[in-house]
């Protein structure tokens, strides 16, 4: 079931996913700037986090300052866990009353860094994600794909500290954007958006994505 098929709700579920640095932040600007200027409730979020709570289990996972490093499972519950709450403050309720949810990273990002990077059973993922989520799907995800090289250029640019995943090896975050790729690949829900270029072409694709896939639920 997509977002858009629970028969009393018109809102419409948007995620951008993408490997650290290739620009969703930015990005989801974009998108919820595109929606607003079409007179559309947007409600901007991110995961993990969104709601308090979600944001303080979004502290426990990324603090590169922790010595005790959580355990695969831990991980994965802990994900799981803020975007239960996430789901039941923020996003069922702003869809349930028309408006449109735009979120930085959703639960292909746990396929992607806990499957992919991490390793974790795919089956464990699917399992919790059904738990979770109950059907609820996004209408639309954005993959910004950029090669790591550039995305490290980016995320080295910022000159901000890394958090505990950015600390990882080129081979966690490969098999994160290989991830990321086959699950786009094989889902219609997606639209991969090479995200290399310049940020005015870039958006320039967004925003002809945008015009395809989301004009004709206005
Ligand atoms: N995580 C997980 O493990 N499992 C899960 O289920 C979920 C998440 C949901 C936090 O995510 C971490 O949580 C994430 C995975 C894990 N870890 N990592 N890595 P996050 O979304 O907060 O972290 P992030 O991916 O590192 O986000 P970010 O650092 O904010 O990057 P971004 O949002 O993709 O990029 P940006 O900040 O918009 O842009 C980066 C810089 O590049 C900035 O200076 C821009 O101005 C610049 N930029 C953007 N686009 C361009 C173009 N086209 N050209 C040139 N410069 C550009």
């Amino acid at each position: 079931m997509s977002a858009g098929d629970i028969e009393h709700r018109s809102g419409r579920f948007i995620t951008l996913e993408g490997g650290e640095g290739v620009g969703k932040t930015t990005n989801v600007t974009f998108v919820c700037d595109w929606l607003t200027a079409r007179g559309i409730e947007v409600v901007r979020t991110r995961e993990p986090g969104g709601t308090p709570g979600a944001e303080a289990i979004r502290e426990l996972l990324l603090d590169p300052t922790r010595e005790e490093a959580w355990s695969d499972d831990a991980e994965l519950l802990l994900v799981f866990a803020a975007r239960a709450q996430h789901l039941a403050e923020r996003i069922r309720p702003a869809l349930d009353r028309g408006a449109w949810v735009v979120c930085d990273r959703f639960t292909d990002a746990t396929f992607a860094y806990q499957g992919g990077g991490r390793g974790v059973d795919l089956e464990r993922i699917r399992t919790l994600e059904t738990l979770v989520q109950n059907g609820l799907q996004p209408d639309l995800t954005l993959l910004l794909d950029v090669p790591l090289s550039v995305a490290a250029q980016r995320v080295a640019g910022r000159g901000a500290q890394l958090d505990r995943f950015e600390r990882e090896r080129d081979t966690f975050f490969e098999a994160v954007r290989a991830t990321y790729r086959s699950r786009a690949e094989a889902d219609a829900r997606f639209a991969i958006i090479d995200a290399s270029p310049s940020l005015e072409r870039v958006q320039c694709a967004i925003a002809q994505c945008l015009e395809q896939r989301v004009a004709a639920w206005l």
